[in-house]
């Protein structure tokens, strides 16, 4: 076996965005562009003699990418690998793998909720020793040595193909000086999950047959770690994991838990039959959608519930230290920290910005409007964390879903909450549109809009409390005086032209006043998003690619 240097050119659009580098399988497959950004990161990190967790979501190109980032390992003095077996690793358990080996970081290989295929996407991150995704001077640097790249180092052997080292097997062995040990993805997690949740409580709370429940994996990773979790440890009845084969192409399906891409399992929730509980998760397993008979918890909620009803589960029996939120999350959060009087962080989108408050112990639950919800268990969001977190806390109160999301609001308040995507729009006439946003914003506060009184404006910039960095230009956030919200941003993990997204956010204190329809109830605010804006005659659409 010996080393090869080859000889490469940098490729122009290696900088990473909200989540790592994510792009269309065609350009990853391009000649030396995984291996230019992959050497960017071992020219950049502390690596070397080290032990590096390597596995990804299962996607389309995930094995042939593992095959390469291997051979690039052993030819840059890493002492040894820990690959998720079959290649597989769902982003939390990645996150605890580095936390558990105290591994000097780990290369997650996923594009997340984005489709799987030839055609569709492929996306790789770096994350650090602590188990989070790179904060961003280290993205940074990685962009910056991708930019002058000219060589990067493979190891060679006569007989070694690509497809060749086997990763199926759990077990050890060499690859030139290197050592790469396959392991069983699911076990350490799932022992994990036991020392945070009650199972015993949570079996008999299966064992009851009026509760009907299910977990759809979307074709996704999160499938194998589900089947042992749910069906086996808690017992719930076989089948109660949909969808539980990984595959390439996630069947064909969009792995996005929302209430569009996870339709089928919403009508099963619907009507006087309809399920008690349903969740499901996405590519990689870091994102939950949770709902009940009838009810769809926002992942806003979500977090505000997990937070105000911490206590009752053994995790987190101890109380919580802080919450943190991303800045267009809704306030709901918010209004927990201040009844429980805890702190509470905004932080700009992107779990990356949570890292350094978990690590201070800042913090204790975080999570994002995008359907993500985490602690400090690991430093991603974890899906199926939120799912079990849910679970205890049904089978600990005894009520319905429903009737936890009534309680909670009568208690706190009801935040009323919706995004709207327009998906891959002219990237000039979003960016356009974020200009035209960016020259008013200053003169917006005292104005009154639609009925509505401006109370601040402002791009939203982000002051790290721990290490001071500043994080700026992170989303248009308009505040209306009656604690309503606009806020506008676009997406960082699309991979065709861009995404705007807006967020909505209306408050309504009194209990009494419960409304079915909130796309009614945000109307005047999505009026107003139209006003200021301009987003029909910018974008040439009339309405969102996706509402949720
Ligand atoms: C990633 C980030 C999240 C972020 C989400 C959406 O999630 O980890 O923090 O909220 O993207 O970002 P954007 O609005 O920029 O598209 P994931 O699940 O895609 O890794």
């Amino acid at each position: 076996m010996s080393i090869q240097t080859v000889s490469t050119q940098p490729f122009s659009d290696q900088k990473p965005g909200t989540s790592g580098l994510r792009k269309k399988v065609r350009v990853f497959q391009q000649p030396h562009y995984l291996e230019n950004f992959v050497q960017a990161i071992f020219d950049t990190q502390p690596l070397q003699g080290g032990v590096l967790v390597l596995g990804g979501d299962g996607r389309f190109y995930n094995r042939q990418a593992i095959q390469i980032i291997l051979r690039m390992a052993a030819a840059n003095g890493i002492a040894k690998v820990l690959v998720g077996q079959g290649g597989i690793l769902s982003t939390p358990a990645a996150s605890h793998l580095i936390r558990k080996y105290r591994t000097q970081g780990g290369i997650i290989l996923s594009a997340s909720h984005n489709p799987g295929g030839p055609d569709e996407d492929f996306g790789i991150k770096f994350n650090a020793s602590n188990g989070g995704p790179a904060a961003e001077k280290i993205t940074e640097a990685i962009y910056a040595r991708s930019k002058q790249i000219d060589s990067y180092r493979l190891l060679q052997a006569d007989d070694l193909d690509i497809d060749r080292l086997d990763i199926d097997q759990v077990g050890s062995s060499q690859l030139g000086e290197m050592q790469v040990e396959v392991v069983d993805s699911v076990k350490d997690y799932a022992e994990l999950m036991q020392h945070l949740f009650d199972f015993e409580l949570m079996r008999s709370f299966f064992d009851n047959a009026n509760f009907s429940m299910c977990f759809d994996a979307m074709h996704a990773v999160t499938g194998p770690y589900a089947r042992y979790i749910l069906e086996e440890l808690l017992g719930a009845p076989p089948g109660s994991v949909i969808n539980a084969q990984p595959l390439e192409d996630f069947g064909g399906g969009h792995p996005d838990p929302n209430l569009v891409h996870a339709a089928e399992l919403v009508a099963m929730t619907r009507g006087s039959k309809g399920l008690d509980f349903a969740a499901a998760s996405d590519g990689d397993g870091d994102r939950n959608m949770i709902l009940g008979r009838d009810c769809f918890v926002t992942p806003s909620d979500s977090l505000a519930i997990m937070a105000a009803n911490a206590r009752l589960i053994p995790g987190y029996a101890h109380g919580i230290s802080g919450i943190a939120r991303s800045m267009p999350t809704s306030q709901a959060a918010d209004r927990v920290a201040e009844a429980l009087e805890l702190p509470c962080y905004e932080t700009p989108t992107g779990w990356k910005f949570f890292g350094n408050l978990l690590d201070a112990g800042r913090i204790s639950l975080c999570g994002e409007e995008s359907f993500g919800s985490g602690s400090d268990h690991v430093r991603e969001k974890d899906g199926l964390w939120a799912v079990l977190f849910w679970l205890n806390l049904l089978a600990v109160k005894g009520h319905s879903v429903a009737t936890i999301l009534k309680e909670h609001w009568a208690r706190f308040g009801r935040n009323y909450y919706s995004r709207h995507d327009y998906e891959a729009i002219d990237t000039q006439a979003a960016e356009g549109l974020m200009a035209h946003l960016r020259d008013q914003f200053s003169q917006l506060p005292g104005q009154e809009i639609g009925g509505y009184r401006v109370s601040y404006a402002d791009d939203f910039s982000y002051s790290d409390p721990v290490d001071a960095s500043v994080s700026a230009n992170q989303g248009i956030r308009i505040g209306f005086e009656d604690g309503s919200r606009v806020v506008f941003r676009l997406s960082g993990t699309g991979t065709e032209g861009a995404t705007l997204r807006i967020y909505l956010e209306s408050f309504e204190p009194d209990p009494a006043k419960q409304h079915e329809d909130t796309q009614e109830v945000l109307q005047p605010l999505i009026a107003i998003a139209e006003q200021l804006a301009q987003i029909r005659q910018r974008t040439g659409r009339e309405a969102p690619t996706v509402i949720t």
